[in-house]
């Protein structure tokens, strides 16, 4: 079914833990406030589930500052989960904390079985392909122990290098619908996107890039005027959701949700 790469009958989150204050970050400008994150997270699952999905929210994980941000830690295709391997060492363990409520969730789940490193930040699918970018976090072993299973699920797979100081794939390119991407100059250029029409973020809104279509809505970080407009001026309908806390450490809005259909 054409469009199935972002139309979803699901979403899975989870609540931002109290130790989501000492989450990694490239940069430092302060620790987020656990509370206005908690507010900010909820909104954005209220967002989520207003487009008809079901969307289900597990408990904080305090052991794990990141886990809010579940979706480094899993891929889903074609309503299986693949349980990944995430490249920072205090993000691994949180892929074994979240396989038991994949595998209640899920029709299946598959493990990723590799000594290299995928964050799930660093995959890009559209209905036909998943771009994987090579990060500090993904390694070409976790990549190419990835293809199998991606191939498996009748998906193509490409291999892509993401410029060095972008943390993710995804924090700077988001699908917009089974053509389209929104991405930052920045990484357009590296030419990763041939073949698909490209919508560039306006100079200074580049975290504009980290959004997501869900179902028939493009979620966007609010503060991002200039790309509001042009999107809704190419026929989206846009809604803007609050990422203040995410962004002070280096989240937005794909990393907050696993999104699926079953
Ligand atoms: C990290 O550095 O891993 C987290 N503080 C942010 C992860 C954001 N995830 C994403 O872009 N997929």
């Amino acid at each position: 079914m054409p469009g199935h790469s972002y139309t979803f009958t699901h979403a899975l989150c989870r609540t931002p833990s109290r130790s989501v204050t000492a989450g990694l970050r490239a940069a430092d400008q302060g620790d987020p406030d656990a509370d206005l994150f908690v507010q900010e997270h909820a909104a954005y699952g209220d967002a989520l589930r207003a487009t008809g999905a079901t969307v289900r929210v597990l408990e904080p994980l305090e052991a794990f500052p990141d886990s809010t941000f579940i979706e480094d830690a899993a891929l889903c295709l074609k309503g299986q989960a693949i349980v990944l391997r995430p490249g920072a060492d205090t993000r691994l363990g949180e892929a074994a904390a979240l396989r038991p409520d994949l595998q209640r969730v899920m029709n299946g789940v598959i493990e990723l079985e590799t000594e290299g490193y995928v964050d799930g930040g660093d995959i890009l699918c559209s209905d036909h392909e998943v771009m994987i970018g090579l990060s500090a976090r993904t390694t070409r072993q976790g990549a190419e122990d990835l293809r199998p299973i991606v191939e498996s699920l009748g998906y193509t797979m490409r291999i892509l290098e993401t410029p060095a100081d972008i943390l993710h794939f995804k924090t700077e390119s988001s699908l917009l619908d089974t053509e389209t991407i929104l991405a930052t100059p920045k990484l357009a250029a590296s030419g990763c996107f041939t073949g698909y029409r490209v919508i560039l973020t306006p100079e200074g809104e580049e975290a504009a890039a980290n959004a997501i279509r869900f179902n028939d809505t493009v979620f966007l970080s609010a503060g991002h005027p200039k790309t509001a407009a042009a999107l809704r001026e190419t026929g989206y309908k846009v809604t803007e959701l609050a990422t203040s806390q995410a962004a002070l450490v280096d989240g937005g809005l794909s990393c907050l949700s696993l999104r699926f259909s079953l």
